[in-house]
């Protein structure tokens, strides 16, 4: 293992070199989110209170068409917001800052890449992300603080054609972004280039080929759980397999690299940012929560006002009639009713 670790350190240090991740749900299930695949933690496994016809159909476009709320239910536990990167997010991070980074093609619909600071144009997030929101009828786009907001009401319509809105992620079914095609043919053959797949069960096609399709001067390293895809298919002599859990071996490379000050900088910098964030988006709930019950308090004020108004008119009739002598019954039920209505309203 520790050969193993300073060969990585090794071609890391090396003047020009630059490494290129393949990252999958496995780096973000230390940070709380289930992946997919995993026994008994992994998200297929616990779909039944869905009640789906195949575990798929959530993430499944003709499915979502049919039945959105299946997705949403998920969409809700999975949010971008409640979570911090893992170690191994950093470590990405960490190699842009070092001048090391090539690109990270990630599956994940997380966004973690990005909070933990990683930047758009070395991020391809080949599945989509929350990031943005899209009608899938008439394509109109949705705020993700907006779309935040419906999800706690029910399932998010556009307010231009009441079609689903759905966050763009690239679900069974749908096309990836082009810049995954674009990008990937800049990058497949580069030279001097490490290739790292982690926390990926490489089942997802076109994404599971690129570790396959990667130049053959380019040293490849699997770190996960379970040897998978091209590392069981089609091996290649050079490869470097750690089958452990990836914060781990990121600690440990970090170690190697002498990045740890760093490392620990990054993990204080990020917890207090969400922290912050998290008391701000708190106030401006709490604040709109308080604007609400304002405006049904003046409501209520207007609908007593006009009650009020009624009561009085109603009470002069009924005295000028009983002046006349006369007997209005239905009037008087009249005042009564008004007046237990305006009882009601009393805020
Ligand atoms: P997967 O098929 O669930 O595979 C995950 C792999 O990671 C498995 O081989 C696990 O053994 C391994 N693993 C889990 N935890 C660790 C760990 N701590 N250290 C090392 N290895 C670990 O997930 P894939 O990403 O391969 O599948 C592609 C799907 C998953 C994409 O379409 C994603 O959209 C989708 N997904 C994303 C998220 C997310 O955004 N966090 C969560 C769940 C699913």
């Amino acid at each position: 293992m520790d050969k193993k670790l300073e060969k990585i350190a090794e071609v890391l240090k090396k003047e020009g070199s630059t490494v290129t991740f393949f990252v999958g749900a496995g780096i973000s299930t230390n940070c709380g989110i289930p992946d997919f695949r995993s026994p008994k933690t992994g998200l297929y496994a616990n779909l039944q209170r869905l009640n789906l016809p195949y575990p798929e159909a959530v993430f499944d476009i003709e499915y979502f068409k049919k039945s959105p709320k299946a997705f949403y239910t998920l969409a809700d536990e999975l949010f971008p917001g409640k979570f911090l990167p893992s170690i191994f997010h950093y470590f990405i991070k960490l190699c842009q800052d070092k001048g090391k980074l090539r690109r990270c093609y990630s599956q994940n619909i997380d966004t973690l890449e990005r909070i933990a600071g990683v930047e758009d144009d070395k991020i391809v997030e080949a599945h989509g992300s929350f990031a943005n929101s899209h009608c899938i009828t008439c394509k109109a786009e949705m705020e993700t603080k907006v779309l935040r907001k419906l999800m706690k009401t029910g399932i998010p319509k556009c307010p231009v054609c009441k079609g689903y809105v759905k966050p763009d992620i690239v679900f069974f079914g749908e096309g990836l972004p082009s810049k995954f095609f674009d990008l990937w043919d800049e990058d497949c053959d580069t030279e001097k280039n490490l290739a790292i797949v982690a926390g990926t069960s490489l089942a997802v096609f076109p994404f599971a080929n690129l570790p396959h399709e990667i130049n053959k001067n380019c040293k490849r390293v699997l770190i996960n759980r379970e040897k998978c895809g091209t590392f069981l298919d089609s091996p290649r002599k050079t490869d470097i397999i750690l089958l452990e859990d990836c914060d781990k071996i990121a600690e440990k490379l970090v170690d190697l690299l002498g990045w740890k000050t760093e490392l620990d900088a990054l993990i204080a910098k990020g917890k207090k940012k969400m922290e912050t964030e998290k008391k701000l988006v708190e106030e401006s709930e709490s604040e709109s929560e308080s604007e609400e019950e304002e405006a049904d308090k003046h409501k209520g004020v207007e609908k007593a006002e006009k009650l009020s108004k009624e009561v009085a008119a109603k009470v002069a009739k009924a005295e000028e009639g009983s002046k006349e002598g006369s007997t209005r019954g239905k009037e008087d039920k009249d005042v009564v009713d008004l007046a237990s209505d305006l009882e009601k309203t009393k805020i």
